[in-house]
Order: structure tokens, then sequence, then C-alpha cells
């Protein structure tokens, strides 16, 4: 198949009422419904209007999906990655504008919108690699005259379900590995993040993506997400999103026997022994707890604090959250943008609350920020908690917002049980000049991540991204490991002996 030669974006609707994409055709949700994004840092800034799909929508976007499988499956590896890199090279082009738009949605800073976008580029140009490698085995047969290999087969459609955190990055892990091995795709993207999906889409449209390989559906999770994890024409789900939520999602997709991909929450642990580079761990602190205003998996929600070092470390994060300048991601100078929206402000507030009556000491912030610049948007202020004990709630639970507990431990030891008591495994880090304590803590730390002398966040998109325990169930998302999830294996045999050779029985010549 030949794949249409790169041109500029198309503008898919106009007056930004944007469509849902099936089939290659931009069109509105059958019901007709729409809902407003609107910008977090100035809710009176009207981003667009996007469809609210359901079961009829998903269920179209499911039938086109199918039909594209049939000739994309088809195409040669290598071609469809020709498509992959182009699309990388068109977002490399367009990287200022997304970045701009998406921060107009999603409210993240300037720097970390460049940031995500910079991930999709390098997805898209790493597995556009693996459509010349995308390797299977040969081994031996215990045959004479047989051959024996396995090879990645794709799965078929997948139904994705992405968050608002990582608009464009984290759609890109799931969407391009899927893409190069072959398999068509349903996504529906976060309600608070539709646009930066539909960019990263329509960049793949004018990359030269047949009609129907990728198809996007708007709306939100009961009504949208729910009826794609049930169509029986969606072989397999990714889900990204809350524990709660990918709890529903892998439960109906375990009654379905479909396989699935859930990553999910994290309480992640920095541990600062007293051998620490102490600016350097503040400086990590201060980026991975209110980096995307403490809105990743990945965050830092937990400083463990050697004793020895504690109290001076407290100080000098306190001194410097407070310096943060909190504001409109899109104004020069700002550190921190706003919280997504106003169910996640709330989900702070609660914390805020929970913390403090659990004996926990508020050392700075601890509300929603209210002033004149901060009036119109979701601002909360950088927050941080002294004196937290592991089996507090504020230790326990995801937050996903600016707020970080700290912890103190007396020994090596006692930091690792604190870290690894929680329900989730995402990633984990330790600050230390002590190289031997640093691999010990490279061994034994639960998560599928673990960072020396760096903070909690920074995964790069040629590893392994994923967790343990609630954080996840089993599958990993980035590297070649994403390839496990988009291929089935299939195992080939090649009898050429011109007679019936019985394998375990037939093994005397
Ligand atoms: C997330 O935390 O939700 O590792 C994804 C990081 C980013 C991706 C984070 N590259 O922090």
């Amino acid at each position: 198949m030949k794949a249409s030669k790169p041109k500029a974006s198309s503008s898919t609707t106009t007056k930004h009422n944007y469509l849902n994409l099936i089939g290659g055709h931009w069109q509105p949700a059958a019901g007709g419904a729409t809902f407003k994004n609107r910008n977090p840092a100035d809710t009176s800034d009207l981003v667009g209007t996007f469809p609210a799909s359901t079961v009829k929508d998903v269920d179209a976007a499911v039938r086109a999906a199918r039909e594209a499988f049939k000739t994309w499956r088809l195409t040669p590896a290598p071609k469809r990655a020709e498509i992959l890199y182009r699309t990388g090279t068109l977002l490399a082009e367009r990287k200022e504008e997304y970045a701009r738009l998406m921060t107009r949605e999603m409210g993240k800073v300037l720097d970390e919108t460049r940031g995500d976008v910079q991930e999709a580029i390098d997805t898209a140009f790493y597995m556009a690699g693996e459509g010349r490698r995308m390797f299977g085995q040969t081994t031996p047969s215990e045959l004479q005259s047989k051959f024996a290999m396995s090879v990645r087969m794709p799965v078929g459609v997948i139904g994705m379900i992405a968050p608002w955190n990582f608009p464009m990055a984290i759609p890109s892990w799931k969407l391009f590995p899927a893409l190069v091995c072959g398999n068509a795709c349903v996504i529906k993207p976060a309600e608070d993040t539709p646009l930066s999906t539909l960019n990263l889409v329509q960049t793949l449209m004018d990359a030269g993506l047949p009609p129907g390989v990728v198809n996007i559906v708007f709306g939100f999770g009961p009504e949208a997400g729910a009826p794609l994890v049930e169509h029986p024409g969606v072989d397999a789900v990714s889900f990204t999103g809350s524990s709660e939520v990918g709890r529903m999602v892998g439960q109906t997709a375990a009654g379905l026997f479909k396989p699935c991909s859930l990553e999910m929450g994290g309480k992640n642990a920095m541990i600062v022994m007293d051998d620490a580079d102490l600016n350097l761990a503040v400086e990590g602190a201060l980026w991975g707890a209110f980096g995307t205003t403490g809105q990743r998996c990945t965050a830092t929600s937990r400083i463990l604090l050697h004793k020895k070092i504690a109290g001076k470390f407290t100080r000098e994060l306190v001194k410097a959250a407070e310096k943060l300048r909190v504001g409109n991601g899109l104004n020069d100078g700002v550190q921190m943008g706003p919280q997504v929206n106003q169910q996640q402000v709330e989900t702070s507030e609660r914390y805020i609350k929970i913390a403090r009556e659990d004996g926990a000491t508020l050392e700075t912030g601890g509300k929603r920020l209210t002033g004149k610049a901060h009036a119109n948007g979701y601002f909360f202020a950088p927050t941080i908690f002294s004196g937290v004990k592991s089996k507090m709630r504020i230790a326990q639970e995801e937050v996903f917002g600016p707020v970080v507990a700290l912890l103190e431990f007396k020994s090596f030891e006692e930091a690792v049980e604190i870290a690894n008591g929680i329900s989730y495994g995402l990633s984990t880090s330790i600050y230390t000049r002590d190289v031997n304590r640093a691999y010990r803590a490279m061994r034994d730390l639960e998560a599928g991540i673990t960072y020396v002398n760096a903070p909690t966040i920074g995964a790069e998109v040629h590893l392994p991204f994923g967790g343990v325990r609630k954080t996840g169930n089993g599958h990993r998302e980035g590297g070649t490991t994403a390839l496990d999830f988009y291929t089935t294996w299939k195992a080939v045999y090649v009898d050429y002996s011109e007679r019936l050779q019985r394998a375990q029985i037939d093994t005397g010549e």
C-alpha cells in the first residue's frame, strides 16, 4: 500500500467545534451531544467543544477499525514504520504550536508541554525503528528436516483509554507501538484533554496513515470508555488512569478474555540519606513533587528523610516551595500551573483535612489560591506536610496534586521498609553518595522504576514503564516491552521431510 504524501495540517472543523474521527471522516456524535473543554488556568477561556460519544459512536469506530485492520496488518512493518517516522518529523515541526495548545487545555507549564510533545516525538522515532526489528526467534527443531520459529503477530483492534496528565505522550506510548505492530486502534482521550490527542492523530493522518487505522471517540468513561472495553470487536484494551477505574476495566476485560494493560497510580518515595548532596536532593524533590502540579503517577509524593538531615532538608524545601511561581503556564517565569479541574482541587483539599486530622504538620500551602491572578483557575498552593507516619492516609493514598509528605527514618533498612510499605509500586528514588547503598536500593525497592540521585519522575521512552501491585497488572509500556502487549506470539513449524514426523514420539533418527 502506498502512503499518501505528507501535507500541511488540515483543520478538522471550523470554530473550535471538534469532531470524532471514524473511518477517516470527522463526524459529530450520533446523539449530537457535546461537552466543553476549558482552560484550567482561566475557565473563561473555551478551548473547544467536543462530541460526547456513546455506544453508537464506539460501535462505528470499532467497525471502521476492524475494516482497516484487514489491510493494515498486511502492510509490511517497515512501511508502517515510515508513517511513524514522518509523524515524528511533523510533530517536531509542530512542537511549539501543540505545546501551547496543550498548556491551554491541561495547565502544565510550557516547558513541560514541550517535553510532552517531545516524548511523543521520541516514541515515534523509537517505534519507527522497530519496523525493521520486531525480532522473533528461530530455534532448532527436535526432528530432522523441520524448521521452527516464533513470530510476532498483530493482536487486532486495540481499545485505548488515555489520561489527561500526559495528553500526547501517553497516547503515543499506546498508538505508536500498536501501529508498528500492525494493529488498528480506537482511542478515547480523557475528557479534560481531547485536543492534544486530536492533534496527535491529525499528525498521523497528515503523515499518511490510511483511514480507519486510528479512530477517536471523545467523551466520558461510562458512556464512551465502558462500551469500548466491552465491545466484542475490540481484541485488547490499554488503559492508563486511576486504580479505581483500572480495576473495573480489568474485571470487565477478564470476563471477556481480553488482554488488558493497566497503568495506574503511585505513591512514590524519594529516600534522602545523610550522605546525600542536600542541595541536589532539595532541587530534585521540588521538581518531583511539584512538577506537573504533582499530577504525575510518578510524582514524588513521599520524601523519606534520614533523621540527621531532616530538619535542614525540610527548611530548605519549604523555602524553595514558597518561592515557586504558580500561575498560567503560558506566562513567562511561571513554574507551576493549575490543577486540571475542580474535582482534583477538591481531592487535594480533602487530603489536607485528612492529613491534619491524622496528626501531620502542615509546613506550607494547604489551600486553594484565590488571589486576583488565580481567581479564574484551579490553582492550589505547593503543600508540604512533615511529621508524617507511614500508616497515615497521606502516606498511603495517591493525591495527584501538589502535596508531598515528609517522613523520617533512622537507618537505610527502615527507609526501604517504609518505601515498600504501600499498596502501589511505580517509582522510587534514593539520594546517596554511597555506591553500595545505591545498589542495595536498586535491588530492594519494590517498584517498576528506581532512580539514583534523581527524583521519581523522568522516565525515558526506550525503557520499560510501569509498576507492581496496585500500579499495574504486569505489563509495561515503553521500550521493546510495549511490543509484548501489542503482538501475540505465533510458533511456526515447517516440516520439509515429506513424511509424517511425530513430535515427542519419532525421536530415534
Ligand atoms: C506519569 O507519571 O503519569 O516519567 C507519566 C515521567 C514521564 C511520564 C510520566 N516521562 O515522569
